[in-house]
Protein backbone atom coordinates (compact mmCIF):
# COMPACT_ATOMS: atom_id res chain seq x y z
CA UNK A 1 0.00 0.00 0.00
CA UNK A 2 1.21 3.66 -0.88
CA UNK A 3 0.17 6.84 -0.12
CA UNK A 4 -0.05 9.59 -2.31
CA UNK A 5 -0.42 13.37 -0.88
CA UNK A 6 -3.83 13.85 -1.71
CA UNK A 7 -4.87 10.53 0.41
CA UNK A 8 -2.34 11.59 2.98
CA UNK A 9 -4.25 15.09 2.75
CA UNK A 10 -7.46 12.72 2.89
CA UNK A 11 -7.17 10.69 5.42
CA UNK A 12 -5.33 13.09 8.18
CA UNK A 13 -8.48 15.49 7.71
CA UNK A 14 -10.81 13.23 8.25
CA UNK A 15 -9.26 12.60 11.93
CA UNK A 16 -8.41 15.78 12.53
CA UNK A 17 -11.71 16.87 12.36
CA UNK A 18 -12.93 14.51 14.53
CA UNK A 19 -11.13 16.38 17.12
CA UNK A 20 -13.63 19.15 17.45
CA UNK A 21 -11.25 21.12 20.46
CA UNK A 22 -8.45 21.83 17.90
CA UNK A 23 -8.17 25.13 16.10
CA UNK A 24 -7.27 24.19 12.47
CA UNK A 25 -8.30 24.82 9.10
CA UNK A 26 -7.09 21.39 8.10
CA UNK A 27 -4.17 20.10 6.42
CA UNK A 28 -3.16 22.11 3.27
CA UNK A 29 -1.96 19.70 0.02
CA UNK A 30 1.44 22.08 0.66
CA UNK A 31 2.01 21.02 4.10
CA UNK A 32 0.40 17.64 3.00
CA UNK A 33 3.60 17.18 0.03
CA UNK A 34 5.95 18.32 2.54
CA UNK A 35 5.21 15.69 5.11
CA UNK A 36 4.97 13.32 2.31
CA UNK A 37 8.93 14.59 1.18
CA UNK A 38 9.96 14.29 4.50
CA UNK A 39 8.87 11.45 5.46
CA UNK A 40 9.72 9.26 2.30
CA UNK A 41 12.92 7.66 2.54
CA UNK A 42 12.70 5.30 -0.66
CA UNK A 43 12.38 8.73 -2.56
CA UNK A 44 8.76 7.14 -4.81
CA UNK A 45 7.01 10.12 -4.14
CA UNK A 46 4.92 8.26 -1.68
CA UNK A 47 4.53 6.91 1.68
CA UNK A 48 4.66 3.17 2.66
CA UNK A 49 2.84 1.46 5.47
CA UNK A 50 6.42 2.08 7.27
CA UNK A 51 6.63 5.92 6.68
CA UNK A 52 3.37 6.08 7.27
CA UNK A 53 3.35 4.47 10.68
CA UNK A 54 6.37 6.62 11.62
CA UNK A 55 4.68 9.95 10.62
CA UNK A 56 1.09 8.76 12.36
CA UNK A 57 2.82 7.86 15.71
CA UNK A 58 4.98 11.44 15.78
CA UNK A 59 1.79 12.82 14.92
CA UNK A 60 -0.28 11.47 17.67
CA UNK A 61 2.72 12.42 19.81
CA UNK A 62 2.30 15.86 18.91
CA UNK A 63 -1.22 15.87 19.47
CA UNK A 64 -0.95 15.31 22.85
CA UNK A 65 1.80 17.61 23.10
CA UNK A 66 -0.21 19.93 21.64
CA UNK A 67 -2.81 19.48 24.57
CA UNK A 68 -0.71 19.66 26.93
CA UNK A 69 0.59 22.97 26.45
CA UNK A 70 -2.89 24.36 25.09
CA UNK A 71 -2.77 26.05 28.72
CA UNK A 72 -5.46 28.42 27.65
CA UNK A 73 -7.46 25.78 26.29
CA UNK A 74 -7.79 28.16 23.56
CA UNK A 75 -7.73 25.48 20.78
CA UNK A 76 -4.38 26.84 19.65
CA UNK A 77 -0.93 27.47 20.38
CA UNK A 78 0.63 30.80 21.41
CA UNK A 79 4.08 31.79 21.25
CA UNK A 80 4.57 31.51 25.23
CA UNK A 81 3.01 27.87 25.07
CA UNK A 82 4.97 27.22 21.87
CA UNK A 83 8.24 27.43 23.79
CA UNK A 84 7.20 25.26 26.48
CA UNK A 85 6.29 23.00 24.26
CA UNK A 86 8.73 22.54 22.02
CA UNK A 87 11.45 22.36 25.31
CA UNK A 88 8.88 19.52 26.16
CA UNK A 89 9.69 18.26 22.68
CA UNK A 90 13.52 18.40 23.75
CA UNK A 91 14.36 21.42 21.35
CA UNK A 92 15.51 24.88 23.27
CA UNK A 93 16.03 26.83 20.74
CA UNK A 94 17.29 31.11 20.37
CA UNK A 95 15.05 33.59 20.04
CA UNK A 96 15.42 33.99 16.24
CA UNK A 97 14.80 31.07 15.66
CA UNK A 98 11.80 31.08 17.64
CA UNK A 99 10.59 34.04 16.33
CA UNK A 100 11.45 32.58 12.92
CA UNK A 101 8.57 29.86 13.41
CA UNK A 102 6.08 32.38 14.53
CA UNK A 103 6.40 34.33 11.66
CA UNK A 104 6.62 31.23 9.44
CA UNK A 105 3.79 29.15 11.12
CA UNK A 106 1.49 31.35 13.11
CA UNK A 107 -1.96 32.84 12.07
CA UNK A 108 -2.45 36.40 11.92
CA UNK A 109 -3.36 36.21 16.00
CA UNK A 110 0.27 35.09 16.21
CA UNK A 111 -1.02 31.51 17.52
CA UNK A 112 -0.36 27.95 15.79
CA UNK A 113 -3.27 26.04 14.76
CA UNK A 114 -2.70 22.12 15.64
CA UNK A 115 -2.30 21.31 11.73
CA UNK A 116 0.84 24.49 11.47
CA UNK A 117 1.50 23.24 14.75
CA UNK A 118 2.19 19.71 13.15
CA UNK A 119 4.42 21.20 10.37
CA UNK A 120 6.41 22.98 12.78
CA UNK A 121 7.21 19.87 14.71
CA UNK A 122 7.53 17.87 11.59
CA UNK A 123 10.02 20.44 9.88
CA UNK A 124 12.28 20.53 13.32
CA UNK A 125 12.68 16.83 13.83
CA UNK A 126 13.63 16.29 10.58
CA UNK A 127 16.29 19.50 10.57
CA UNK A 128 17.50 17.68 14.09
CA UNK A 129 17.46 13.96 13.04
CA UNK A 130 20.50 13.30 10.01
CA UNK A 131 18.27 9.73 9.69
CA UNK A 132 15.50 11.39 8.37
CA UNK A 133 16.64 13.20 5.37
CA UNK A 134 20.37 13.98 5.32
CA UNK A 135 19.57 16.02 2.12
CA UNK A 136 18.58 19.08 4.47
CA UNK A 137 21.61 18.59 6.14
CA UNK A 138 23.65 18.14 3.41
CA UNK A 139 23.02 22.01 2.45
CA UNK A 140 24.36 23.48 5.49
CA UNK A 141 28.07 23.78 6.94
CA UNK A 142 29.53 21.12 9.40
CA UNK A 143 28.10 22.90 13.05
CA UNK A 144 25.42 25.02 11.44
CA UNK A 145 22.21 22.74 12.88
CA UNK A 146 23.74 23.55 16.34
CA UNK A 147 25.33 27.05 16.37
CA UNK A 148 21.76 27.72 14.93
CA UNK A 149 18.89 26.13 17.14
CA UNK A 150 20.38 25.55 20.46
CA UNK A 151 20.88 28.76 22.81
CA1 LIG B 1 7.96 6.12 -0.10
CA1 LIG C 1 -3.65 28.31 23.69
Amino acid sequence: MEISVTELQTILNRIIAKHKDLRTKGFSTESCRSMVNLMDKDGNGKLGLVEFNVLWNRIRNYLSIFRKFDLDKSGSISAYELRLALEAAGYRLNKRLHELLITRYAEPDLALDFDNFVCCLVRLETMFNPAVTPRFRDLLPPGAIKAFFIV
